[in-house]
């Protein structure tokens, strides 16, 4: 059974897809196993874009956009929409589900939701692994759209080769508090609602942030999802972006420091219920918590 489905995975059926990422969010051994055979040329080739922004900037809007364009050019597109746990856009998820049924009978653009918090494993593993059976699939493309900047959206964010910060007007005092960190995670910023009042603003204020008149050009572009505006230019710039740094071995760089991060959260993930169980035995021994780790680790990586 494991073998047709990952055949008919990689032949690129949207449900083969679908039950395989189910597998391995519900820790099907079988899920394992289906990992280890996916197509490593094909998840080479695919594009991670991570979306990220404040809530009620636009991302879902844009999403939606990207995809109409990406399938102008004929590529398969993949989406993992990170279900928002935070009260302010708990409502979110329903209208994004409406927003990509323009594309529910299209088999070249497979969506999936995920949950944030209280998983086992934590996203990232599940998120990681959604992303490369997207990729195994034969899409080009994979956006994972979040909310926030929290710590738990950076995690998601170290999954994606690039970053999309979505910026609105309205939303002065966030972005203000965020400046400086958001040019650590982004590598394009995205100006949208430029239809709306402040957004000029917006601009010119993102502008000061990078000081580079040569990265400016490249970093920042204003955007008008709601009507398209702007969004074939964004995934011009993105592919561009892409291919640079793939030859420059920018993108393989990330790849593997990203694959270093997700292998470590595993492994730490995976510790955590054997040591517990040591730590038990010989705790009423030890007397200070940092030297007992100490003691610990010496013993395991001797
Ligand atoms: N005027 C204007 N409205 C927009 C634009 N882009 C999106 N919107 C509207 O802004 C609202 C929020 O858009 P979403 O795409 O749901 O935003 P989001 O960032 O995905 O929101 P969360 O998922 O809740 O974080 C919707 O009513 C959109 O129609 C734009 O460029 N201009
Ligand atoms: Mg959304």
């Amino acid at each position: 059974m494991n073998t047709s489905l990952a055949s008919r995975l990689h032949e690129g059926d949207p449900r083969a897809v679908g039950r395989a990422i189910s597998l391995v969010e519900n820790h099907d051994p079988a899920g394992h196993e289906l990992l280890a055979s996916l197509d490593r040329e094909r998840i080479n080739q695919c594009l991670v874009l991570g979306i990220t922004g404040p809530p009620g900037a636009g991302k879902s809007t844009l999403t939606g956009q990207l995809i109409r364009c990406i399938r102008e050019r004929k590529m398969r597109v993949g989406v993992i929409a990170v279900d928002p746990s935070s009260p302010i856009s708990g409502g979110a998820l329903l209208g994004d589900r409406i927003r990509m049924m323009d594309h529910a009978l299209d088999r070249d653009v497979v969506v999936r939701s995920m949950a944030t918090r209280g998983r086992l494993g934590g996203l990232c593993g599940a998120a990681g692994a959604a992303v490369r059976i997207m990729a195994a699939s034969g899409c080009r493309i994979v956006i994972i759209e979040t909310v926030g900047i929290g710590q738990s959206e950076m995690d998601i964010v170290s999954l994606a080769d690039l970053t999309l910060m979505v910026l609105a007007p309205g939303f002065g005092d966030d972005i203000q508090a965020m400046k400086a960190g958001i040019l650590e995670v982004a590598d394009l910023l995205v100006v949208n609602k430029s239809d709306q009042p402040g957004a000029r603003k917006l601009f010119l204020d993102m502008i000061t942030v990078l000081r580079d008149p040569e990265e400016r050009e490249q970093r920042i572009i204003e955007t008008v999802a709601s009507e398209g505006r702007g969004v074939a230019e964004l995934l011009e710039r993105v592919l561009e972006m892409e291919a640079k740094q793939r030859s420059q071995g920018l993108f393989q760089r990330r790849r593997d420091e990203s694959f270093i991060t997700e292998t470590l959260d595993w492994a730490m993930e995976l510790l955590a219920h054997p040591l517990r169980e040591r730590i038990r035995r010989t705790a009423s021994t030890e007397t200070d918590p940092r030297l007992a780790a100490e003691h610990l680790l010496r013993n395991i990586l001797k």
